[in-house]
């Protein structure tokens, strides 16, 4: 093949996107509660070792690009749009008003806010900092980020403490710093009950968010198991407000099967949020876009989601890699990764009303018969040969993920 023409590559790569096909249309997308976040997209591909390799996009090309595919929902730190010194500013009121023009010109709704409290310097020592200034800030700067949300008509909120931790031993009062981020989660719940009363709206949802490492090198808070000690500790004053955002891949970094992460949330009614995205276990936070990396995987998450009628957000947190470019992010990264999602959700339905596995399944459950409870042995041998079962279930699961239930074969 010849070099390709740089004027060309984007019809080429518009033209292979298109020929992979069994692709949804905008209309489809949106029956699905599905969020896109303002920092996903604009994400420059920079990190430590990176420098960018993508130019700066506007928040109103965003929201624009997000319509267009059929993202219904937007959600954003406070500062990805609104410089940390422009906060509480009438710059801050000119900004939520061309947000709101935006969100209401592309037919697109804000399901959640986030407060930034990782990057700036004012959180080297954390959001719950020995400062007390520090920590008074932390405090206005989330009841801020609640009343945004107020005013663009979310309905979640979500906190990362990914600054909770420390690098060196001994040099912070782990019990001492979380009484100090409870006091901040209470004092956006406060806010949030007086700001939801003048406007006449229900409360806020506040979700936490785990990740086990980075960007501390100890975290205070690194699982979503942690976070549920943390809420039921008695530190919260509003502990019903309160619930979990896993995010997919930081529940997988430490190790953790993500579907038992997600069904202890589920067991304790803290699912309220949730962040897609895909990578591999004990690595960094790679953040790649769903059912890449672990389709399988994602898919039995799924079914467990459907079966326990989850209904909460589907946040698309990931990164397009660095290789994808400013019009690739919209073109190719987004939209395929709406797709991959849709595609494993209505598979999940496959699973679920499966007749092989739906009759695997109650097998199991009734059991063998004739054991006799008084000896071990017979309650071995009386369920046995049920139990091959178990392996029967993960091929079907297979099958279904790669089509086999519909006739899908290769003739060798
Ligand atoms: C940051 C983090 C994400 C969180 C965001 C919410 S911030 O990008 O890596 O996983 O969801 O604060
Ligand atoms: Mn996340
Ligand atoms: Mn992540």
């Amino acid at each position: 093949m010849n070099p390709i023409p740089q004027d060309k590559q984007q019809a080429l790569v518009d033209r292979l996107t298109q020929a992979c096909g069994a692709s949804y249309s905008p209309e489809v997308r949106r029956r699905y509660f599905i969020t896109g976040p303002q920092w996903a997209a604009a994400y420059e591909g920079h990190a430590l070792f990176h420098a960018p390799t993508r130019s700066p996009i506007t928040l109103e090309k965003v929201i624009e690009e997000y319509g267009k595919i059929g993202i219904p929902y937007w959600c954003t730190h406070d500062t990805d749009v609104i410089p940390t010194d422009d906060l509480f500013t009438p710059k801050q009121d000119e900004i939520v008003g061309r947000i709101k023009t935006s969100l209401a010109k592309n037919g697109l709704k804000c399901s959640m806010v986030t407060t930034e409290t990782f990057h700036h310097a004012v959180w080297a020592a954390s959001a719950a900092a020995e400062s007390q200034d520090v920590r008074e800030y932390a405090a206005r700067r989330v009841a801020n980020t609640v009343a945004i949300g107020h005013e663009l008509g979310a309905q979640y909120a979500v906190y990362w403490p990914g600054s909770l931790g420390y690098y060196v031993q001994g040099a912070i009062d782990e019990t001492q710093t979380l009484r100090w981020f409870a006091d901040g989660i209470n004092a956006a719940c406060e806010a949030d009950i007086e700001i939801a009363k003048k406007h006449n709206r229900p409360t806020l949802k506040h979700a936490l968010e785990a990740k086990p490492f980075e960007p501390q090198a100890e975290i205070l808070l690194p699982t979503s198991d942690a976070m549920l000690a943390f809420i039921f500790s008695g530190l919260l004053k509003h502990p019903d407000m309160v619930g979990l955002n896993p995010e997919y891949l930081h529940e997988l970094m430490w190790g953790a099967a993500p579907r038992a992460s997600l069904a202890r949330a589920l067991l304790c009614k803290k699912l309220f949020h949730f962040d897609i995205n895909d990578g591999y276990r004990l690595k960094h936070d790679v953040d790649i876009a769903v059912g890449l990396v672990n389709p399988l995987d994602w898919l039995n998450v799924l079914v467990l989601l459907r079966t326990y009628n989850y209904n909460g957000p589907f946040n698309l947190d990931y990164k397009p890699p660095r290789t994808t470019s400013n019009y690739g992010v919209f073109s190719v990264s987004f939209p395929t990764a709406v797709d991959r999602f849709i595609t494993l959700w209505e598979m999940a339905g496959d699973v679920i009303s499966d007749p092989i596995i739906k009759e695997a399944t109650d097998a199991l459950k009734s059991g063998g018969a004739g054991a006799d409870q008084k000896n071990v042995k017979s309650i071995v041998e009386a369920n046995k040969e049920l139990l091959s079962l178990h392996e029967l279930i993960a091929h079907r699961i297979f099958q279904i993920l790669i089509g086999a239930h519909r006739g899908r074969k290769y003739s060798v």
